[in-house]
């Protein structure tokens, strides 16, 4: 395919004023779209607005000075409020640029609206597609590596929809084998701060795809976020080669949705210990595992390769919630994955959730003995946000009596789930955010109120840290941007700012 490569890209990663901490990871996917760009010999802007206060003001001032004529931005559905001042304000100071959204809140916005279009209903999805419609000029959903270019054209389509196995858009293994590695070096890497077991750490992704079709979860009938893309083993430990010598972290925190649905994970691990001794260097690792799925050889192998965390969603102790859920994991599965991770030396932080349908004051105890019984070494409790490309989303229906309220109803055991209809461009919903008054729910069930969920969310972490003694984390506030931060002669600090040479 003849490439039409535009002069100067700017990408805009909007705060999440939500989080705790908005610098302790990047956003890996719109550095990836970066990276091809940067390779292809467009000069590329990030502007990174995490943890900036006044983001628009600084957008703003960006505007008036850059040169760029496509202005990209990346958005999660939280996002998605920050991201509308922002794009407002740039059309405002420069009418003429063009605005591409791309990320994972178009991409299931997307994948529910096409839904919707399939059942012939003019419902939810369809306004949230309209709303986007209407603040950019192009919208991208699915892989944006490829994309990027038809997306840049004077001439592009309202819509480029990559997210579709049949598009030559959509990447296949060796492609993603064989595109570049995120251009981390175009956000200041060292202002974000994680570590695993006091090293420091960057995240990364290996591979793509989670096959599995939990009710809460984003992207169960959207093909970029379902289908397993893999890299090789080789091309994975490259990147982390390639991070070690540029960086020098030795702590690595693996993004993947769950690292044991990979055949070849032990294959993975192995390769990852090996590379270590011939380098003379000791890592630090972190990652998911899903938990049915768990076996010694794994612990084992993730062990000797550095491992000394793992996260798990196992979501919830009561069994009917589970299957509420389509989990797929019991809650003996659960208990045997947290056994088979504490016998190889590996902590678990354990992700739970409630909010679900048919969650009740029991079950929620459920979770709550469950936790105490199994005693991670941490764990978190979020409320479930329903996202457009959920399943609880993508299968609800319109209260026949309630205007705004939608109910999502388990096949199996009819357990019910109610949504408070929400414009994600105004209000940010998320499921997890500071504890103690950051969280607010827009689900209830028939036996608890959206204020009902908040306060046994809280309770339950307060009682759980406190019997386990797991204290509560400590984030960092945000901060606010003055001029008179920048560097001598002017313009916005590299921590906020940084571009490929021209
Ligand atoms: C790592 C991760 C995080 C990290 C880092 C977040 C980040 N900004 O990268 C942390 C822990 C901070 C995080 C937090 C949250 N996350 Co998260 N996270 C992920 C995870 C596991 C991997 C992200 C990733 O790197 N993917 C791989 C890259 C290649 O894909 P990508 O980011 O989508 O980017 C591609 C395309 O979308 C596109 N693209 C992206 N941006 C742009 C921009 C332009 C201009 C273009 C053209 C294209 C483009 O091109 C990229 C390359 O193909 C995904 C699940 C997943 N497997 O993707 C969930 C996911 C993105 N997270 C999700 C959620 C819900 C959250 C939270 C809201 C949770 C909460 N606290 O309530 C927060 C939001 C934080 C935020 N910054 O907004 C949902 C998003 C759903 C939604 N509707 O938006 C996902 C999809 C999980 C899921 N299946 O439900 N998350």
């Amino acid at each position: 395919m003849e490439l039409d490569i535009p002069e100067r890209v700017c990408f805009i990663i909007p705060p999440s004023i939500f989080l705790l901490d908005e610098r302790v990871f990047m956003s890996l996917g719109v550095l990836r779209v970066a990276a091809v760009l940067e390779q292809a010999g467009t000069v590329v802007e990030v502007l990174d607005l995490s943890g900036v206060s006044n983001f628009n003001e600084v957008a703003e001032e960006h505007a008036r000075s850059s040169k760029a004529t496509i202005f990209g931005f990346t958005a999660t559905t939280p996002q998605l409020p920050a991201v509308t001042e922002v794009v407002h304000t740039i059309k405002r100071i420069r009418p003429n640029v063009k605005t591409i959204l791309g990320g994972p809140h178009v991409t299931l916005v997307n994948a529910a609206y096409k839904n919707e279009i399939k059942q012939g209903i003019n419902g939810r999805a369809v306004r949230a597609m309209q709303k986007l419609e209407g603040l950019f000029g192009t919208l991208l959903a699915g892989d944006g590596e490829e994309a990027i270019f038809l997306a840049c054209k004077a001439d592009a389509p309202k819509l480029v929809d990559a997210d579709d196995p049949k598009s030559i858009l959509f990447l296949d293994n060796a492609r993603l084998n064989a595109l570049p590695f995120p251009a981390r070096h175009l956000v200041d890497v060292e202002s974000y701060h994680y570590s695993i077991e006091g090293v420091p750490a960057i995240s990364l992704i290996a591979q793509l795809g989670c096959p599995f079709n939990c009710g809460f979860c984003g992207g169960r009938e959207s093909p970029m976020l379902r289908r397993i893309r893999t890299r090789t083993s080789e091309n994975i430990v490259e990147e982390m080669v390639h991070i070690y010598k540029t960086t020098g972290h030795r702590g690595f925190m693996f993004y993947d949705d769950e690292l044991n649905v990979n055949k070849k994970v032990v294959e993975l691990m192995d390769l990852i210990a090996k590379t270590q001794r011939d380098l003379g260097t000791t890592w630090r690792l972190r990652g998911f595992v899903k938990s049915e799925l768990f076996t010694d050889a794994q612990a084992e192998s993730m062990y000797n390769a550095g491992f000394r965390w793992l996260l798990t969603g196992f979501e919830s102790g009561s069994p009917r919630i589970l299957q509420n859920i389509n989990k797929k994991a019991t809650r003996e599965e659960n208990t045997r994955c947290v056994e088979i991770a504490h016998r190889h030396g590996l902590k678990v932080k354990a992700l739970m959730s409630i909010g679900h349908p048919g969650e009740s004051l029991e079950t929620i105890r459920d979770t709550e003995e469950w936790l105490l019984e199994v005693r991670p070494a941490d764990f978190d409790v979020t409320i479930i946000t329903c996202y457009p490309g959920t399943p609880y989303y993508d299968h609800a229906v319109p209260d026949g009596v309630k205007p705004g309220i939608w109910t999502y109803t388990c096949p199996k055991t009819e357990d019910k789930l109610h949504q408070i209809e929400l414009d994600y461009t105004e209000t940010t919903d998320y499921y997890k955010g500071k504890p103690d008054g950051g969280y607010k729910s827009y689900v209830f069930t028939d036996f608890l109120t959206p204020e009902e969920l908040v306060s046994e969310r809280d309770r339950i972490e307060r009682n759980v840290r406190e019997v386990l003694n797991i204290p509560f984390y400590q984030g960092s506030e945000a901060i606010r941007y003055e001029h008179s931060m920048g560097q001598s002669g002017g313009g916005i600090t590299p921590n906020i700012l940084r571009m490929s040479r021209s």
